[in-house]
């Protein structure tokens, strides 16, 4: 059997599984949310990283059924994850191809009821190129995820086509600013620039930036500095199970 012919089995053979990155408040260095990561674990090839299988499903059409385990999965952890942080929120990646040819927007609107949670608990982190994309669906799915409360994150930004115009037009809410700007920040004036420069667009356009890969406290000091509100990265913790982030949460009570 090929990789194709095994992730057609992947869900119900429960090969997937999610992990959580905490996401941190700079100022009380508390978690206040967490970003969901797919991974497979699959029996005959071992584990297949989202970079390489994400697109693959893209190909063979099966992104739509992960795509919704993903979500489904995410928000029934949510529900316990709130138990103990009532403020929490939860960030979801979806893929371009998740938006065509699909009601996102009602199929999201349907987890969210079903788990009984309130839509501003969840944050879709799409990439800035889904934004300039004409397809009709896109553009409605992201209304639609508008309308219903649910807020949208730019993921990797700064890679990617920045048109700072259509940051506004889709009532995007938060910048992640993308490791490759972070990870050797205190050492790179040229980071330090850019990073920076981010920071200014969000002040003026009333986003909320997010710094992604910190891994060391020079890093989070000179984010802190400059008044970057919100972080994640291995400095705080990996992307871990459901049950490590619930005892993560716990003792920050
Ligand atoms: O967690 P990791 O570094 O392996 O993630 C690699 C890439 O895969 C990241 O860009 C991440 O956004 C993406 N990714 C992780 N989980 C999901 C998911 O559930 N859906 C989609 N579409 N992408 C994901
Ligand atoms: O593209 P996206 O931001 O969704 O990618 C998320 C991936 O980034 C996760 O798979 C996670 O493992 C990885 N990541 C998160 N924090 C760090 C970090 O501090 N350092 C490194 N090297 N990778 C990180
Ligand atoms: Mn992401
Ligand atoms: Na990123």
């Amino acid at each position: 059997l090929d990789l194709t012919a095994q992730m057609r089995m992947a869900i119900q053979n429960n090969e997937l599984t999610l992990l959580y990155q905490p996401k941190i408040d700079l100022c009380s260095e508390k978690i206040v949310g967490a970003e969901a990561l797919l991974r497979w674990q699959n029996s005959r090839f071992g584990a297949i990283g989202p970079d390489h299988f994400i697109p693959m499903a893209e190909q063979n059409g099966l992104i739509a059924e992960i795509g919704r385990w993903v979500l489904d999965t995410a928000c029934r952890d949510t529900q316990t994850f709130i138990k103990t942080l009532p403020s929490f929120h939860i960030s979801v990646n979806v893929s371009v191809a998740q938006f065509k040819n699909t009601d996102l927007a009602s199929e999201i609107a349907e987890i969210l009821d079903f788990y009984r949670l309130k839509p501003a608990v969840m944050d879709i982190e799409i990439t800035e190129s889904i934004l300039a994309d004409q397809v009709s669906d896109i553009r409605n799915n992201l209304a639609g995820l508008r309308r219903l409360g649910v807020s949208l994150s730019i993921d990797d930004f700064g890679t990617g086509y920045s048109n700072l115009g259509y940051l506004k037009h889709f009532d995007v809410q938060t910048l992640k600013i993308d490791r490759s700007f972070i990870q050797d920040l205190t050492q790179s004036e040229y980071n330090q620039t850019i990073v920076r420069a981010i920071l200014q667009i969000c002040k003026g356009l009333d986003l909320t930036a997010v710094a992604e890969g910190v891994e060391d406290r020079q890093t989070l000091d000179l984010l802190k500095s400059w008044q970057c509100k919100t972080a994640q990265g291995f400095y705080w913790a990996k992307p871990i199970s459901k049950a490590a982030l619930v005892e993560l949460l716990v003792a920050q009570m």
